[in-house]
């Protein structure tokens, strides 16, 4: 994933040429990295407006209560397939070349979920955990969140809270290592916060008489599972032969049965060269 490595002493060290090298070189060693400036201060407003009413209608849709129950109050989960601003934060240039780095050109987006987290609400992601919650780690990166920040990430809002290095072990720390070690993220509205989706975090209190909102995004490799079944949602829909189409995993669909897995190779669902 680095750009190169030069011997140190007998010893590999990473060397970096530019401003990427180095946002990749902190995702692999810490298990995160921000990058300001993505979106603009207009652009946050609107996304800040359509988050509150698709939280607004979903609390009509299936009432605050139900939402509280399933611990999904202040949750957005399908604004990709209502709204094609959100289409088009999937693949935002500056998250691709992140996301195609880290985990290569054929990930998949495995969710989109907008958070709206109310002053003073507890929210059921404030414990320690991982997005990609697996007991394992592979020696490449499976997961990668890319988190666009639409208010402020402090203190007083309740940025993220990380726990640097813990993508790299499948254990989880005691309660005591994870709150000696963990270090809040502050970041301005706009800013992109990427993490490995196996990092331990959590969110922290908002102390503020505002809302903080995000927009959380996790990609995969191909063969892992969605959250959402989005390549059904759009397959009628899209152009197929689209970035968007692979990347909300058109391209690398099981096949059905056997006879569509009988055809020829370069008209498989799951096709050549996924990984
Ligand atoms: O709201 C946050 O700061 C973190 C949210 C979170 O933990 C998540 O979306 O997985």
């Amino acid at each position: 994933m680095q750009a190169s490595l030069m011997n140190f002493f007998g010893i590999n060290r990473t060397v970096i040429e530019n401003e990427l090298d180095y946002i990749l070189e902190c995702i692999d060693v810490k298990g995160y990295a921000v990058i300001e400036k993505v979106l603009s201060t207009e652009e946050c407003e609107l996304v800040a407006e359509k988050l509150d009413k698709f939280n607004e209608q979903q609390v009509e849709k299936y009432t605050r209560e139900r939402l509280n129950q399933l611990n999904d109050y202040g949750v957005i989960r399908d604004m990709l397939v209502e709204d094609t601003y959100f289409r088009n934060l999937v693949l935002h240039p500056t998250v691709m070349q992140v996301v195609e780095k880290v985990i290569g050109e054929t990930a998949i987006l495995h969710l989109q979920n907008g958070i709206v987290l109310d002053p003073d609400l507890k929210h059921h992601q404030a414990q320690f955990h991982r997005d990609f919650s697996k007991d394992f780690v592979a020696d490449k990166v499976l997961a990668l969140n890319a988190m666009f920040v639409i208010d402020e990430f402090s203190e007083a809002s309740g940025g993220t809270w990380v726990v640097p290095g813990t993508h790299r072990s499948s254990k989880v720390p005691s309660d005591r290592y994870l709150e000696e070690h963990a270090i809040q993220v502050i970041a301005k509205p706009g800013s992109v916060f990427f993490f490995d989706g196996l990092l331990l975090h959590k969110a922290g209190d908002n102390r503020t008489n505002k809302p903080r909102r995000a927009v959380n995004h996790e990609y995969t490799r191909p063969f892992i599972k969605q959250q959402l079944d989005y390549a059904g949602l759009f397959k009628n829909k899209i152009d197929h032969e689209s970035k968007f189409a692979q990347v909300i995993g058109l391209w690398s669909m099981p096949p059905k049965d056997v006879a569509e897995y009988r055809v020829d190779p370069d008209k498989r669902t799951y096709r050549k060269g996924q990984g």
